[in-house]
């Protein structure tokens, strides 16, 4: 939903596609399908978001799709929120009700294959924070829908289980006590945030369009600092739209220099593409030969690295620059 009209999405399958294409052209590394048992991703899941959100989450397709056969045919839209002054204690008996109570915007779609797609998610998640700890290999996660906008028991942003939290509990839980997250989306990764802004074991560090003109908006100033125990863990540097790659490797600058004052023993990138030139829906101009120096600016922290695919919607260069990263941060600067 946009502008009042249905549009196609941003988010596609081709998006994988044409990255897992880059990878295997590039021959990069070795691509494997995670394999990790839906116990054991339950475990991990369940520390990072609330029961009551994943019990509708899992069921919300076939509630929809009860409401009304002809729903098989349509996504499930949110149209009514809990806002200020009303009540989000009470679980409504309503689906509207529970989709406005768990959503916090009008452009993500519930589809049929959400819940399995997000899911699978969390599997790649869990099994590339195993990787990254038993072998002394970075390990990137190619999965799609994105998990950075949704919080412990919301989504929004073309997200709905946040893979980068998943990961880094993944790792807390294999016995690193601290892991930073450093989320290079062009939006501010407000679901990660949320989720540990009150922890002191995971650092959130993001570098992202200013909220005051750019989604999601009500999140992501720079005095968002964290808050109890998470006081201090929390860096946002927002930049403005049409920012070009000087000032946004100054922001990296920052944000990695705040990883090593953390001393943080393992790094979750969230990565996403859409701070390309020509993203159709985002405003840096990052070019693609800027992802190599990002993906060898990453490995200057010289720690072990887990990257998770996050937004970028120019299918035209999703792959190369996905891939500059990448071949960037295994030092090995061959062109594409
Ligand atoms: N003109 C991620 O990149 N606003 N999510 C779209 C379209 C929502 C982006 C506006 C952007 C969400 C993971
Ligand atoms: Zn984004």
């Amino acid at each position: 939903m946009f502008r009042g009209q249905m549009v196609p999405c941003f988010e596609v399958a081709k998006r994988a596609a044409c990255i897992l294409e880059a990878l295997e052209r590039r021959r990069l590394g070795i691509v494997t399908t995670p394999d990790a048992a839906d116990d054991r991703v339950a475990e991990v899941v369940n520390r990072v978001h609330d029961k009551r959100y994943l019990d509708f989450l899992r069921g919300a397709w076939q509630e929809w799709v009860a409401l009304d056969p002809l729903n098989a045919q349509r996504d499930a839209l949110p149209s009514v929120w809990s806002i200020r002054s009303m009540r989000s204690d009470r679980l409504p008996a309503s689906f509207a009700a529970r989709m406005g109570l768990f959503s916090f915007d009008a452009g993500t779609p519930l589809t049929a294959g959400t819940w399995q797609a997000a899911w699978a998610g969390a599997r790649c998640a869990l099994c590339a924070a195993e990787k990254v700890q038993a072998e002394a290999q970075p390990v990137f996660v190619l999965t799609r829908p994105p998990g950075h906008h949704a919080g412990s028991d919301f989504f929004g942003g073309y997200c709905f289980i946040n893979n980068a939290a998943v990961a880094a509990q993944a790792l807390r839980d294999g016995g690193i006590g601290r892991v930073a997250i450093v989320d290079i989306d062009y939006h501010h990764g407000n679901g990660t945030q949320a989720i540990f802004y009150r922890r002191a074991d995971v650092l959130f560090a993001s570098i992202h369009g200013d909220p005051a003109t750019e989604y999601p908006f009500f999140l992501g100033y720079a005095d968002e600092t964290g808050c109890g125990e998470g006081a201090g863990f929390n860096l946002n540097l927002p930049l403005p739209c049409g920012s070009d790659f000087s000032a946004w490797r100054q922001a990296l600058c920052k944000a990695l220099q705040a990883v090593a004052d953390y001393q943080a023993q393992a790094l979750v990138v969230s990565l996403g593409l859409d701070t390309y030139r020509h993203d159709p829906i985002a405003g840096f101009q990052l070019n693609s030969e800027d992802y190599l120096s990002v993906g060898e600016m990453l490995a200057s922290l010289a720690i072990p690295t887990l990257f998770i695919l996050e937004g970028g919607y120019a299918l035209q260069a999703i792959g190369e620059n996905t891939v500059n990263v990448l071949t960037g941060f295994c030092g090995t600067r061959s062109t594409y």
